[in-house]
């Protein structure tokens, strides 16, 4: 190759070394863009006598909760509350309830919330009528979903093996039965979060299932239902999610 030609090819392959690099400079932007933005979550205050709440604090849920539940060690008494904000809106519908056994508050929650941030800002008060204040935060993306199984049958089976459900996350319409199964010999529960109150959906608790054994309940409202067993509560976990 003579000389004269290596200088125009030394120059077109630093101009396109040039070109590729600022390319990809201006394309990081669109990038993040098309990703899905991280939330931040703030940090939750806890009031006195707190003990667990559902939805989780820094949660991303595929649906609407379908109320929000927070767990105490002590007695509550009115006048408790909770507010769910996003953007200045309440979310949360009609009263706040204290269950019967007095240790956990709750709200029902507007199915139709959207995708974002949610700020549950909650007061719990005790019988000699002092209260405290404490927040935390969750999100609605319902993009989520598209990783869910769906499942368009009356009857549906969840297998517990392997010290999983299986499926873990599923799609169902309102009025669909579902039935776990225990597959293998250790011992499973279903319980309804959040672990150990069990009290965001209580209908969705079971007994010790042994091998072979089930547990079956109908799902009628639109919502996420998130669940796990109390046995293994760290990693055998699932999602039902209720929409017509
Ligand atoms: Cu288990």
């Amino acid at each position: 190759m003579s000389k004269k030609i290596i200088l125009p090819v030394i120059l077109v392959v630093i101009a396109l070394g040039i070109w590729l690099f600022l390319d990809n400079t201006n394309s990081e932007p669109t990038n993040l863009k098309t990703e899905s933005n991280p939330i931040s979550f703030n940090t939750p205050k806890k009031s006195a006598h707190y003990e667990t709440n559902t939805p989780a604090h820094g949660s991303v849920l595929a649906a609407a909760p379908i109320n929000i539940v927070i767990d105490f060690n002590f007695d509550l008494a009115p006048p408790s509350s909770i507010s769910i904000i996003k953007d200045d809106v309440e979310y949360g519908v009609g009263d706040l309830q204290i269950d019967s056994d007095k240790l956990a508050m709750r709200r029902n929650f507007n199915p139709a919330a959207p995708n974002g941030l949610y700020k549950v800002n909650y007061t719990a008060c005790w019988p000699d009528r002092s209260c405290h204040e404490g927040h935390f935060e969750f999100a609605i993306d319902h993009f989520l979903a598209l990783n869910y199984q769906e499942i368009n049958e009356n009857e549906v089976t969840i297998k517990m093996s392997e010290l999983m459900f299986k499926p873990r996350d599923i799609k169902i319409k309102p009025g669909t039965k579902v039935t776990w199964v225990n597959d293998e010999v250790v011992e499973h529960y279903v319980n309804t979060d959040s672990h150990p109150d069990h009290t965001y959906y209580p209908a969705q608790n079971s007994q010790a299932l042994k091998t072979g054994e089930s547990y079956t309940i109908l799902f009628t409202t639109n919502g996420i239902y998130p669940y796990h067993c109390s046995a293994h509560a760290s990693t055998m976990t699932g999602n039902i999610l209720v929409s017509d």
